[in-house]
């Protein structure tokens, strides 16, 4: 429950705030990008950090008052800085980093990207969104694709899997300003080495987007693209398991491009109450149960993508290396929007997905997306993966039978209860 303040000031939204905490804690959330941020993280997001102006950076900005918030960006982008330096496979060591933390979220991360290295009209190289790549991308609809000229990549037709030499080809006829490795509905592992001599060979920024993998990166479980790529963008709320916010990594002779392209080029005042978050979220982070439950999502993931195949579910690529699993459930005879929306119901929260080569629209598609970040950190394993995929297969085989989607429902809220999700309160 609530603290008694917001109650008396704002009954209305404190019983919506008291809905979503039931919601969330009685239903399975797997979308693949959401996860359950800890009770400290909320309490640096809701703290009075929220008052302060703080344009500019440490021991550099336009208005006073900065004793305390340059201590809170400095000790955010020192635990940063060392959680992804341990990560370097590659490269010389901490000092060549350079971590900004003001992004409001990971669109205006990547967009600072763009700022910094290209000029309106420049070609920009990205995994198409149809093949699990993400908007800012170089999609058309996004201002990416408008401002840019995007080029997209994609997926092999027989194994769903990106296309390294459709990149290096892509790459060698269009001499992309910024090359992009990075994706949001995507299994498996990105190769940021060959990313990486793609990128030299044509003279490419290479820049990764692992807003999805951040926490799986700083764990260890992903393989890390710290010394191979030049920049490195990454939300703070999905696997990193923090508050809503964004960051940038770069190497040292881009910090002053980045810096500039964060503010004044994009964004006023950072949001210092997120940016005690990420330092929190950081410290979590480095401690050893992290590494564990990063290594548990992957396998999560994987006993889940398992359990589906062995009960007909097409699973693209035929399984997972990271946290998330795409299904294609065209042969169950059902879209992706009809069953999610059953899952729903049934108290399992996912979204519908296009697949790759998808015939169906993006809004009505033959796939759905399923994420283990946030049932991993209520402590869910294997077992609970075992349930799921049979929920979901009872679900995908009565999508419209109220009495099927109750009864599941009512057995998933009661394995919830065993399960307390971390930063509620109930
Ligand atoms: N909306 C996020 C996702 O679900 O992957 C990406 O921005």
């Amino acid at each position: 429950m609530l603290e008694p303040d917001l109650r008396a000031a704002d009954p209305a939204i404190a019983t919506l705030i008291d809905d979503e905490n039931r919601r969330e804690h009685e239903s399975l959330r797997l979308i693949a990008s959401e996860n359950y941020a800890s009770r400290a993280v909320m309490e640096a997001t809701g703290s009075c950090l929220t008052n302060k102006y703080s344009e500019g950076y440490a021991r550099k900005r336009y208005y006073e008052g900065q004793q305390v918030i340059d201590q809170v960006e400095e000790l955010a982008i020192s635990r940063v800085k060392a959680l992804f330096a341990k990560t370097r496979g590659k490269g010389e060591g901490q000092d060549d980093l350079h971590v900004n933390v003001q992004p409001y979220s990971g669109s205006p991360a990547n967009l600072a990207v763009y700022l910094a290295f290209c000029q309106a009209g420049d070609t920009i190289m990205g995994l198409g969104l149809a093949s699990g790549g993400h908007l800012t991308h170089g999609h058309s609809v996004s201002i990416t694709g408008k401002y840019f000229k995007s080029v997209p990549y994609g997926v092999r037709r027989t194994d769903c899997r990106i296309d390294m030499d459709e990149v290096r080809s892509l790459a060698r006829e269009h001499k992309p300003k910024v090359l992009w490795a990075g994706t949001t509905a995507y299994p498996r592992a990105l190769d940021f080495a060959a990313f990486r001599e793609i990128a030299d060979e044509v003279g490419a920024i290479l820049a990764a987007d692992i807003a999805h993998i951040s926490g799986l990166v700083v764990a260890g479980v992903h393989p890390s693209p710290v010394g191979y790529a030049d920049v490195i963008t990454s939300t703070t709320h999905k696997t990193f398991r923090g508050p809503r916010g964004g960051m940038i990594l770069c190497k040292k002779e881009h910090a002053a491009a980045i810096d500039r392209a964060v503010f004044p080029g994009l964004q006023g005042g950072p949001h210092n109450h997120t940016t005690a978050g990420i330092a929190v979220a950081a410290h979590e982070a480095a401690r050893p149960e992290f590494v564990q439950y990063a290594q548990n999502v992957v396998d999560n993931a994987k006993a889940l993508g398992e359990a589906l195949s062995a009960r007909g579910f097409a699973v693209v690529t035929g399984g997972t290396d990271n946290h998330l699993l795409l299904v294609d459930v065209t042969a169950k005879g059902v879209t992706g929007k009809v069953l999610a929306q059953a899952l729903d119901r049934a108290n399992i929260v996912l979204n519908y997905n296009a697949v790759p080569f998808d015939p169906r629209k993006p809004f009505d598609p033959s796939g759905i997306r399923i994420g283990t970040p946030a049932v991993t950190s209520r402590g869910m394993g294997r077992d609970v993966m075992l349930m799921l995929a049979e929920w979901i297969d009872r679900v995908t085989a009565a999508p419209a039978d109220d009495s099927v989607v109750a009864g599941v429902a009512a057995e998933v809220k009661a394995l919830c209860e065993k399960y307390p999700a971390p930063g509620l309160r109930l």
